[in-house]
């Protein structure tokens, strides 16, 4: 491939190996002497651990040791920590339970890990970890966050009384209150967000070496983040040292957010190296992967919009309680507060919002961030209320929202958030004219005549990615601050080396990445690598969360290729007698502008190895390093509308055209940009359709614990998208990029249940909208397992 810049199509750079079968994952590394490790798991969603007998699987073919809870705190290892502080209202901090690797008295959900079996195939370690028995006395459990709340639920950590973590509030709650006693009219909702279960392609695993001879630790891992991993570990969980803690993220086949966070299974798997003097590899099965990889959404809300005889908007407020499930995972508290609330106010100029949300312990899976995390959970009760005031007030949705649109930037909303740009009739428009909004009633009447029923419906999302201002989410009270780092090495021969804190898995930063170096020098990008996912390579990153990657990791990059460039135009200036203000840099030389004189990159990349013709007092080498640190998130927003068709006899729901305009500021790579739509969209379809994990409320057994239960959409659930882009660059980033990784999975859920309860005639639907609730709707009875 040649020279690729900015906005270039180009086809991933990585793709060959991934659609070769040459990649390289966790599952394919192997080190010698390596033994494999089964978790013994909690059958119990609530239970007293009276004791373990492990003295059948000792004797088993293969077993090199089982360790349990009790030896893993006698080694110092520490707990399982939040790190996001969240104070409630009061002030009082958040009651946060004790999280240990492996439980030692208590067990929390079905799952939980209890002890790990070490053995010489991971067939015979399974064997073994199912002869381990455990003395379980049974407690009862609850599973829905409502109901953990109320009095007498079963209380699952002592330090949370009630069950209840914390009761947070954001906003005008004064001047909401007052918009909603002075409104004209008072739109009210119930809005239930279904817990999600994440689904990556790969498994979560992990390899865990400890090497005695150095006291040195190596963990290859699953992970989006692997230097929140190394530092977290260390200062944290007291695993390793973190010069002595060496973490490798090699392929990863997909994260959505449930890879960030550090699980008990990679600490467990380095300690038990140490413990067992052997390399101990784990991969989670699928089953596994359904009951302990961190879930997603699970959200009760009631939402009131008040609004004024103009029809505009006086006042949102906003009552949630999120399910935080067993114990409080990294990002956990940030996702239903920080990353919900601070978006409530949509791309509208509301004057005042109130959120009040209420978190609760509960006997299921952990919950932390998952695709849009928040953002998801915020625009759907904004767009779901817009839409249903709308109709309320007899509008037109777009015309009510257009009423309402933020057209001053920079805006500061009643919740936090300091919108920089965005043009959202942009958006609006181009959705409308592709979707022919305007034909809807002849094609509904067309429908009517074969006996469906056809929807349209809209949302107008906006959200904050680009995670990272460092005094912000310090303020906020995270752990860290959010930058991102780079380094820019180039070789004598001109071919250049990114290492960067982010990390691809499968977003494409390879190419992306790629494409940013090859414009700017005019290198092929053939020529460019980007080193990422070893902490031994690359010194300190953030990770990929947030979509952050391309706003902040390119960012740094583009920060260390100015100084790079500054340092090759002064040794061109040099060598070609020039003054260095007259170089320029253009497809792959440097020249004194205005002239024929130029030096090809690499004679300048060799002249600053073979270092005899510098500049008096240049160091030689080629290098440059920077940590970029911008001061606002980017808000990527956009209209997606969807049209459905229902057939009221089945309840069976096809999607018709499903549209997305989106605004993403500078794209880097249209193709790729297209694809994280594509791929979101299918996300936020499969949660509204299709998706909804369930547990059982009095057993609190996880009731969709493999695909036979829990309906990924596949290719024919989904119409081909017809995906578009606006553009306002984003003012905080020196590229003007917005995050694009997240969007789809935000926008497409309201679009969807608009659509839907549009075609349904009523609002009494809540997601996954599968076709049994959609005909109980129209029929009006209510069998919906998820209601
Ligand atoms: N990009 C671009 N132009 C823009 C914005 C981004 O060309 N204006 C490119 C970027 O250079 C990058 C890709 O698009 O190659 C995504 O960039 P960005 O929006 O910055 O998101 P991140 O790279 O930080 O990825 C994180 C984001 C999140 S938060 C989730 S969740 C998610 C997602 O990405 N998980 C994914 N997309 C995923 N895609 C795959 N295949 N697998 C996952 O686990």
């Amino acid at each position: 491939m040649g020279i690729e810049g900015i906005g270039a199509r180009v086809a991933r750079k990585e793709d060959k190996r991934f659609i070769t079968g040459k990649g390289r994952y966790v599952d394919d590394m192997v080190v010698p002497g390596m033994k494999f490790a089964a978790f013994v798991r909690s059958p119990h969603a609530h239970a007293k651990i009276n004791g373990i007998d492990t003295s059948a699987a000792e004797g088993m073919p293969g077993v090199i040791g089982i360790l349990n809870g009790k030896q893993i705190s006698e080694d110092g290892i520490g707990d399982l920590i939040c790190g996001w502080m969240i104070h409630s209202k009061d002030g009082s901090p958040m009651n946060m339970g004790r999280w240990r690797p492996l439980a030692e008295d208590r067990v929390r959900y079905v799952g939980d890990a209890v002890a790990v079996v070490v053995a010489d195939s991971k067939a015979r370690a399974r064997d073994a970890a199912d002869a381990v028995v455990v003395d379980y006395e049974e407690l009862p459990a609850v599973t829905g966050a409502v109901d953990a709340l109320k009095d007498g639920a079963p209380q699952i950590h002592p330090e949370a009384e009630n069950n209840l973590i914390f009761d947070w509030e954001l906003g005008n709650g004064e001047e909401t209150d007052e918009a909603l006693k002075n409104a004209a009219h008072i739109t009210e909702m119930k809005i239930v967000n279904n817990r999600l279960i994440p689904n990556a392609m790969e498994t979560r695993a992990a390899l865990g070496v400890y090497n005695a001879a150095e006291d040195h630790y190596t963990c290859w891992t699953t992970s989006q983040n692997p230097h929140v991993a190394r530092l977290v570990m260390s200062a944290f969980y007291n695993v390793a040292p973190e010069n002595k803690l060496r973490i490798i993220a090699p392929d990863v086949g997909g994260g959505f957010g449930s890879k960030i966070y550090i699980y008990p299974e990679e600490i467990v798997c380095l300690w038990a190296s140490k413990r067992t003097g052997v390399p101990v590899k784990w991969v989670a099965d699928r089953t596994e992967a359904f009951l302990a990889d961190a879930h997603g959404r699970d959200h009760v809300t009631t939402v009131k919009l008040a609004t004024d005889a103009d029809h505009k908007v006086t006042g949102l407020k906003v009552d949630t309680v999120a399910n935080l499930g067993a114990y409080m995972s990294l990002f956990s508290s940030a996702t239903p507060t920080y990353l919900y609330a601070s978006l409530l106010s949509g791309q509208y100029a509301f004057p005042a919002v109130h959120a009040n949300v209420r978190t609760a312990y509960t006997n299921t899976a952990p919950v932390d961030a998952y695709r849009g995390a928040g953002r998801p959970e915020a625009t759907y009760v904004v767009e779901r209320i817009m839409e249903t005031a709308a109709r309320e007030l007899g509008l037109s949705p777009a015309e009510f929202r257009r009423k309402n649109f933020v057209r001053e930037f920079p805006h500061q909303t009643p919740v936090i958030m300091n919108y920089d740009t965005g043009d959202f009739d942009a958006s609006l428009d181009a959705a409308l004219k592709e979707a022919d909004y305007e034909g809807f009633p002849a094609r509904k009447a067309e429908a009517e005549k074969r006996g469906m029923k056809r929807g349209i419906g809209m949302s107008c999302y906006i959200e904050a990615c680009g995670i990272a201002p460092s005094k912000a989410v310090g303020s906020l009270g995270a752990g860290v601050g959010l930058w991102e780092s780079a380094e820019v090495r180039v070789n004598a021969v001109g071919t250049i080396e990114v290492l960067t804190g982010s990390h691809s898995h499968g977003q494409g930063h390879e190419t992306t990445f790629a494409q940013l170096v090859s414009g700017r020098i005019g290198v092929p990008i053939d020529s460019i690598s980007i080193v990422h996912g070893d902490t031994d390579k690359v010194q300190m990153g953030m990770g990929t969360y947030g979509s952050r990657s391309g706003a902040v990791g390119m960012s740094a990059i583009a920060k260390a290729l100015d100084k790079v460039e500054a340092k090759a135009k002064k040794i061109a200036a040099h060598q070609l007698e020039a003054d260095e203000n007259d170089i320029v840099i253009e497809d792959g030389t440097l020249k004194v502008a205005g002239t024929d004189r130029s030096l090809a990159w690499n004679e300048v990349t060799l002249a600053a190895y073979t270092g005899h013709n510098l500049p008096d007092g240049m160091e030689p080498g080629l290098k440059e390093g920077a940590f970029y640190d911008p001061q606002n998130f980017t808000f990527p927003a956009g209209c997606y509308i969807c049209e459905v068709e229902v057939d009221p006899e089945t309840g069976r729901t096809e999607i018709i055209q499903f549209v997305a305009a989106d605004d993403f500021g500078t794209i880097i790579n249209p193709t790729i940009v297209e694809g994280q739509v594509h791929g979101g969209i299918a996300q936020g379809i499969g949660q509204a359709m299709l998706e909804g994990c369930l547990y059982d409320a009095e057993s609190g057994q996880l009731v969709t614990a493999s695909y036979q239960d829990y309906c990924m959409p596949r290719a024919d659930d989904l119409p081909s998208f017809k995906v578009s882009t606006t553009e306002t660059p984003c003012t905080s980033n020196p590229l003007g990029i917005k995050g694009c990784g997240e969007a789809g999975a935000i926008g497409s859920p309201p679009a969807f249940m608009n659509a839907l309860t549009d075609a349904v005639g009523h609002n009494d639907l809540t997601m996954p909208a599968t076709p049994q609730s959609v005909w109980a709707a129209i029929n009006g009875t209510t069998p919906d397992a998820f209601a």
